[in-house]
């Protein structure tokens, strides 16, 4: 793993080294914003209150003796690739790998909220995380704060949403939330709170920290900018083979390879440039296709018969129509990086 803060722990997932559908456990990127809480599974309690019809509190019993759910989902932190913003932006220097696939198991929040029952005039559901603490830089927050989002009902409620307590057939390790967190499959990653233990159903829109002044991007509300929440995964592939200024042979076959994927929608084509994106050819889409996770693809380059620099590119489209962008667009501030990252090969 790649070491991108101590304390609080963040760490990269060697994205080069992708082999693999799911993540294993131990390399699985980890964002923290503050220290790893220890909890308890004994003493451990999920409270739901707020616009609910009664207030509960849930023991870890309690929750596992609700049907569960499998579901295999990708989580992509919302600043991955920002080393790649010109000019610099401040925040942890992502490279490609802010982004990991694992099968998660969990309870759907629905069959939580049904508990205490939604009430009348519900909008949104905040999530809440056990971890604390002060953001002692600009913008700072009013004292110490919890990790919290929140979600508009009409997601919350969907089955594929879950509270999970599993990781790739293990329980959730601490750095990944133990004992439960959110998967809010689709959206970026700062959606699935970890550490969760408090679920606070409200009447009017959320505008915590962490969706206000962190996450958030300007939307366009009649040609005003409105910082906005974000949300949902862009459509984005990345190559993880070759690596930038990798040395490659000409005149031979290059297996070019990587992954693609789109918040709520499925990548139905992958394109590679080796001209800078003058000319653009289909890679192979491996495995089926699954909302929620990444697919992994690759492409059979023959190198060119004259050795210098060349420049590789990638190019992800989804069901929906949506193609990457080349261009970067500046309202997203440092968030949601999903432009076409033109990678420099030498060729010899
Ligand atoms: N309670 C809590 N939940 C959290 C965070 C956090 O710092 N505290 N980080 C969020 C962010 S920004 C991301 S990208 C994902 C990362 O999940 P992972 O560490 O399991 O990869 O967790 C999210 N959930
Ligand atoms: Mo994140």
């Amino acid at each position: 793993m790649i070491m991108r803060e101590k304390n609080p722990e963040n760490l990269e997932f060697p994205f080069p080294e992708l082999d693999s559908f799911v993540t294993p456990n131990e390399r699985f990127f980890v964002r923290n914003h503050f220290e790893a809480p220890e909890l308890k599974m004994e003493t451990w309690k999920l409270r739901v209150e707020g616009t609910v019809n009664t207030p509960i509190e849930l023991t870890f019993g309690d929750l596992i003796a609700i049907s569960s759910r499998k579901l295999t989902a990708m989580l992509e932190c919302s600043g991955n690739g920002r080393v790649f913003l010109q000019p610099k932006a401040k925040g942890l220097q992502w490279e490609q790998g802010g982004v990991s696939n694992a099968e998660w198991v969990g309870v759907p929040l629905a069959a939580v909220l049904d508990r205490a029952g939604i009430g009348a005039g519900a909008v949104e559901v905040i999530l809440e995380g056990a971890d604390c603490g002060e953001v002692t830089e600009d913008p700072r927050s009013p004292g110490p704060i919890h990790f919290a989002r929140s979600l508009p009902l009409s997601k919350a409620i969907q089955p594929d949403v879950i509270l999970a307590y599993e990781m790739n057939g293990e329980p959730l390790s601490q750095s990944h939330g133990f004992p439960l967190r959110a998967i809010v499959p689709g959206w970026y990653g700062m959606c699935s709170i970890k550490w969760l233990t408090r679920i606070v159903v409200t009447d009017e829109p959320f505008n915590g920290y962490y969706q206000s002044i962190e996450y958030s991007y300007f939307r366009e509300v009649a040609g005003i900018p409105t910082l906005t929440a974000a949300t949902e995964m862009e459509v984005k592939s990345q190559i993880a083979r070759p690596t930038y200024r990798e040395i490659v042979p000409k005149s031979s076959s290059y297996r070019i390879h990587g992954a693609a994927w789109s918040g709520e929608g499925q990548v139905v084509r992958v394109e590679v440039s080796a001209d800078a994106g003058e000319t653009w050819a289909d890679a192979t889409l491996m495995g089926e296709s699954h909302t929620y996770t990444w697919r992994l693809w690759e492409y059979e380059w023959l190198t060119p018969t004259q050795p210098g620099p060349c420049i590789l590119m990638a190019r992800a489209t989804d069901d929906r129509g949506r193609v990457q962008p080349v261009a970067r667009d500046k309202a997203r501030r440092s968030y949601m990086i999903s432009h076409v990252v033109p990678l420099e090969v030498e060729v010899r």
